[in-house]
């Protein structure tokens, strides 16, 4: 099978990481398409630069459909576009925010988000409400560290998020810890090691449950909310976006 990765963000350095951690648990039989849109912020850390990384995930997308890939993840933890996405996909789309906190929900009865800027806890406090999720998360902990700092691969950040997660452990009487971002995603089996504890990455346990959804035959459904998008003018910049896109 054929899963597309898409790093919403426009830093190629971190696309080959979260590519990497990707094709680590792929299965021999997968074929991972780790890429950044052509447009879009250099890295998502507020509202704002989630929305206006959406158009190049949707180009991705598009591009994904004739390429035909059978699956895509969507490797920011804030899930942008996820919905949209799933509209303009046949396969399963999953955001890696959604996978990690489905996983830890079936490992434990608690965990903590660690993830970079303060200013985008609040967004995961948001989406565990949106999945499901609010009991089982006991906090969303920032190391204030800027999205791109990940792409240092020093021991200082990488023990800046252990010290964290450390914290996290010691405070919240956590089962489980997930990464709040992709670019923590090569990391986690070392931290894993460091911690003793389930470090999630929702990277890899995308991939996983994209590969069960197309070994069961199961795709997006096309009969309700995730029906393709309805033909329409559009205008503008967003004029090659109009529904079926480029046509
Ligand atoms: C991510 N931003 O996973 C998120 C993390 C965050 O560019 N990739 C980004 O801090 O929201």
């Amino acid at each position: 099978m054929k899963i597309k990765v898409i790093n919403p963000n426009t830093s190629w350095p971190m696309t080959e990481k979260i590519g990497l951690s990707a094709r680590l648990v792929a299965a021999p039989g997968t074929e991972i398409i780790a890429v950044s849109p052509a447009m879009g912020p250099a890295s998502i850390e507020s509202h704002y630069d989630e929305a206006l990384s959406v158009p190049g995930i949707l180009q991705e997308i598009s591009k994904g459909e004739a390429e035909g890939v059978d699956g895509y993840v969507i490797a920011c933890f804030g899930d942008p576009g996820l919905y949209a996405a799933r509209e303009a996909a046949r396969g399963p789309v999953i955001g890696i925010a959604e996978a990690a906190m489905h996983a830890a929900s079936l490992i434990g009865s608690s965990f903590s988000v660690v993830t970079t800027l303060q200013r985008t806890c609040g967004m995961s406090w948001h989406l565990a409400e949106r999945y499901g999720m609010r009991h089982l998360c006991r906090n969303v902990r920032a190391c204030e560290l800027p999205v791109l700092a990940l792409e240092e691969n020093s021991a200082e950040i990488l023990n800046r998020i252990a010290d964290e997660c450390r914290r996290a452990i010691h405070e919240d009487g956590i089962d489980s810890i997930v990464l709040g971002c992709a670019g923590m995603a090569d990391w986690c089996q070392e931290l894993r090691q460091m911690l003793g504890i389930n470090v999630i990455d929702g990277v890899s346990v995308a991939v996983k449950l994209l590969e069960s959804l197309h070994q069961l035959g199961l795709t997006t459904c096309k009969r309700g909310d995730w029906a393709y998008p309805l033909p329409k003018p559009y205008s503008g910049l967003l004029q090659p976006f109009a529904w079926p896109q480029g046509k």
